[in-house]
């Protein structure tokens, strides 16, 4: 038996000595990884404040608020959020009203992930008082990663379009979505699947989206919870992997999300109040 044992261990030994030894003398693209070789060079640079794995992700008590606008005094700050058609803005007691054609309003700040933050939280507290059944783009989105035009028509972000109803849609971009005919869709408006929130968006809630890096997370609050999680994203390489709240897989498909953070809220072309947006770090 023991002859056995020791014979088996030094067959490992073998195996792995002889894996090692190809990986040396292998294909040089597969071990050419600037990153790791000159981290340890690197200046000495800011780095962000230490953040545990189970604090990741979630909305941080601790967060800086770094841009907020609340509406109070009838205008949005142009040095702070950048608005698209804001002819359909109507600014009143503290609110931001969109109830005809869309607009769009996105935070501007230089993004700095790993170096100045561990991750960004973007909210909005809104409701919407357009209360009838239409195509499911009829909503307010609130999105991440969203490409520089800010809005849905363009590829490259993710966005969560809430309406009356409890059914929450789920748009992204990316080879992603087949038709009926089984052809691949291509029309921004139809990339989309369909999550249940547990209140609609009648009364007013806050969602937030907190882009790590590396995962996207959307959350809303509850009568019952400050912060229920709608989805967490994982972005893995060419992969997209998305959960529900109890760690259930609710979709995998191709990551064709955009490397760069940016957030912004398109209504588009339903009613929509909103009482503030708020960008914050930790
Ligand atoms: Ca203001
Ligand atoms: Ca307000």
């Amino acid at each position: 038996m023991r002859k056995r044992k020791f014979l088996l261990v030094l067959i490992a030994i073998i195996l792995i000595s002889v894996s090692s030894c190809k990986k040396e003398n292998g294909n040089p693209a597969s071990t050419a990884t600037p990153e790791t070789v000159t981290t340890p060079t690197k200046e000495p640079g800011p780095t962000p404040k230490p953040i545990t794995e189970d604090e990741k992700g979630k909305p941080h008590p601790q967060a800086e608020v770094l841009l907020k606008e609340d509406f109070e005094d009838g205008e949005i700050n142009p040095d702070e959020f950048m608005t698209l058609y804001d002819e359909y803005i109507k600014i009143s007691d503290g609110y931001m009203n969109i109830t005809e054609v869309w607009s769009a309003v996105l935070p501007q700040y230089a993004y700095s992930l790993a170096t100045l933050h561990n991750q960004y939280e973007f909210s909005a507290t809104f409701s919407i008082s357009h209360l009838q059944p239409d195509a499911p783009h009829i909503a307010y989105w609130v999105g991440a990663r969203v490409p520089q035009e800010g809005y849905g028509a363009y590829p490259g972000g993710i966005w969560l379009a809430f309406n009356y109803t409890n059914q929450v849609r789920v748009y992204l971009s990316g080879d992603n979505f087949i038709d009926d005919k089984n052809e691949l869709i291509k029309e921004w408006d139809k990339m989309f699947f369909t999550i249940t929130a547990p209140e609609s968006f009648k009364e007013e809630h806050t969602v937030t989206v907190i882009d790590t890096g590396d995962e996207i997370l959307y959350y809303m609050n509850t009568k019952d919870e400050e912060n229920y999680l709608l989805i967490r994203a994982v972005l893995d390489g060419s992969d997209l992997i998305i959960y529900d709240k109890n760690g259930k897989n609710i979709f995998n498909g191709e990551n064709a999300i955009n490397d760069l953070v940016n957030f912004s809220i398109f209504s588009h072309r339903t009613k929509s109040h909103t009482d503030e947006i708020v960008l914050k770090a930790y």
